[in-house]
This record gives structure tokens, C-alpha cells and sequence, in this order.
């Protein structure tokens, strides 16, 4: 299996298990991947998930003896890349919020799967590295689209030309993610976190990550229409009722998701 999952009450944590390739994807993998998001998707008792990686590492990148160019000729990588890229998409849109432990090396589009999640820790030991240069190719799987919103122009270029490892305490301090945490303090750091965000407002914080990703290309004037929107049907929602009732009765709010 090289995708493992297991059930946390309010979340799903997803591995990535290929640990003697350092998790690295196949086309296969992805497929996987995908479906498993589609069945937390599905599952009404998933409010968060968590994703991460099986042993030393988080995710190498493609596995590249699957692409190898032949005396046939190149790798047709379109399909390839189509099927990583629904995997992309479908972390974006999922409407509950995406963890990534990224618990050692994230190269080439193993570091924009994890780029791709809505919050990110790293153990201290892991890095971040645009492999994609190294082997003639451009970042890939959103990485020319997040990294310069992440860590802005100047820093983009450079990791996607330079191809350097970034420690997980810098990509802290360059915002590129949100937390380096102790090795040993990873997975606990993380499935709190993810656990806390599966008693959150599900449906507000859906609505909050449409909205953040919305702001990437829409103007101001678009995007205090689509706030008023979207602030709208967050406003429908049980959870609002319950957190202004939980506020005004002094107690910690008890949100069901809905
Ligand atoms: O054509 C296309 O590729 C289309 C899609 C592109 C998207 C991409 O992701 S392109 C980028 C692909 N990834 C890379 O270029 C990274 C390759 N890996 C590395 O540079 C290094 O492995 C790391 C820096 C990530 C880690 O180095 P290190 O020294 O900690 O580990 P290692 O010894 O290199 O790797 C451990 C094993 O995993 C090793 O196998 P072995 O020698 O023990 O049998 C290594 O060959 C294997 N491995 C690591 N990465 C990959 C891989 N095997 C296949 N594909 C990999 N990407």
C-alpha cells in the first residue's frame, strides 16, 4: 500500500509509504492519493486531514525511474503531471483544512504537495528542496504558483534556479511554512493541531481558504464582494449561532462542522 491511512477521531491522517524511495510518487501513487482525499471527502465524520510521510522522508518527488527518457525518446509527462495536478487541486479545494508533517526531505513535487496544504509544520531535521533544476526541469505540481506568493520574487527565483536545500527553521523564517518543531515533537505537534482544526467551524474555514485563495488574482473591489458572499453563508451557518451563543454564555464553543 503506498498510501496508508488512519482514522483519528474528526480527521483522517493520510502517509505517504514508499520509505525506501523516501516516499517518492508514481503515477499509481498519485491515483491513490487522490482517491483517498475523495473518500475523506465523502467520510461525514473527517473535519481535517493530516498528511505526511513514512519514514526518513517526506516525499522525494517524482520517482524518476519512472520517467526515465529512453532511446524511444522522452517521457510524455502530460498525463503524468494531469494526475498529480488533481491531486493538487482537490487539496485546494477540499472543504475542511489540510495539515502537512513534513517529518524529513520535501524535493522537487513532493515539496509542492506539501506547499500545497493549508498549514504546514516541518520537523527541524527536514528541508525544502525546488529539486526540479537539478535534472532540467521547471517546479512543478503549483510551485512556480505558490512559491512566489509564499516567500515572494527574489526567494522564488532563487530556489527554483539555484535548486538548495532550505532547512525547515528557515523556511519557517521565510514563510514558506508555518512551524519548524522539534523532530521528536512532529507528530504530536501536528495531530494536535489537526485535531483541534477538526472541532473547528468546518464549513467557515472552507469558506475562509476559498476566499484566501480567490484574493491571489481577484482585485480589491472583487474581493470585499466575494467576503460579503461568502461572510453570508458563513453567517448561515449552526456554527455561527453556536459561537456567538458560546461568546455571550461565557464558554467555549462547541462547533459540529455544520
Ligand atoms: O519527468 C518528471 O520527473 C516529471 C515530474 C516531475 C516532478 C518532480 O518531482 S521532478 C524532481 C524529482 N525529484 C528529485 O529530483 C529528487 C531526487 N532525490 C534526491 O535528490 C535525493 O534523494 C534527496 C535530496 C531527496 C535525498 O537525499 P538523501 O541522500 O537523503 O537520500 P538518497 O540516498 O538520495 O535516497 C534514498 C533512496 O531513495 C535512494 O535509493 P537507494 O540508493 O537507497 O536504492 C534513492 O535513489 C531513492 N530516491 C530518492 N529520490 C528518488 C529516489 N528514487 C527514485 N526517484 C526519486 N525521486
Amino acid at each position: 500500500m503506498t498510501i496508508l491511512v488512519e482514522q483519528h477521531p474528526g480527521y483522517w491522517q493520510v502517509t505517504l509509504n514508499r520509505p525506501d524511495r523516501l516516499n517518492a510518487l508514481t503515477a499509481a501513487m498519485g491515483g491513490a492519493l487522490l482517491a483517498t482525499l475523495n473518500e475523506a471527502e465523502a467520510d461525514p465524520d473527517c473535519r481535517a486531514i493530516l498528511l505526511t510521510g513514512a519514514g526518513r522522508g517526506f516525499c522525494a518527488g517524482q520517482d524518476l525511474t519512472e520517467v526515465m527518457p529512453t532511446e524511444a525518446g522522452p517521457p510524455g509527462l502530460k498525463p503524468l503531471l494531469d494526475g498529480y495536478n488533481a491531486v493538487i487541486r482537490k487539496l485546494r479545494g477540499l472543504e475542511m483544512p489540510v495539515v502537512a508533517a513534513v517529518n524529513g526531505v520535501a524535493a522537487g513535487a513532493g515539496a509542492n504537495l506539501a506547499l500545497a496544504c493549508d498549514i504546514v509544520l516541518a520537523a527541524k531535521s527536514a528541508s525544502f528542496l525546488q529539486a526540479f533544476a537539478r535534472i532540467g526541469l521547471i517546479p512543478d505540481v503549483g510551485g512556480t504558483w505558490l512559491l512566489p506568493r509564499l516567500v515572494g520574487a527574489a526567494r522564488a527565483r532563487a530556489l527554483a534556479m539555484l535548486a538548495e536545500p532550505l532547512t525547515a527553521e528557515r523556511a519557517a523564517e521565510w514563510s514558506l511554512i508555518w512551524q519548524a518543531v522539534d523532530d521528536d515533537k512532529l507528530t504530536e505537534a501536528a495531530r494536535a493541531l489537526t485535531a483541534r482544526l477538526a472541532q473547528g467551524p468546518t464549513k467557515g474555514l472552507a469558506l475562509a481558504k476559498r476566499a484566501l485563495d480567490a484574493a491571489e488574482t481577484n482585485t480589491l473591489d472583487q474581493q470585499l464582494d466575494l467576503e460579503r458572499d461568502l461572510q453570508d453563508e458563513a453567517a448561515r451557518t449552526a456554527d455561527y449561532a453556536e459561537g456567538v451563543r458560546a461568546f455571550l454564555e461565557k464558554r467555549p464553543a462547541k462547533f459540529s462542522g455544520r
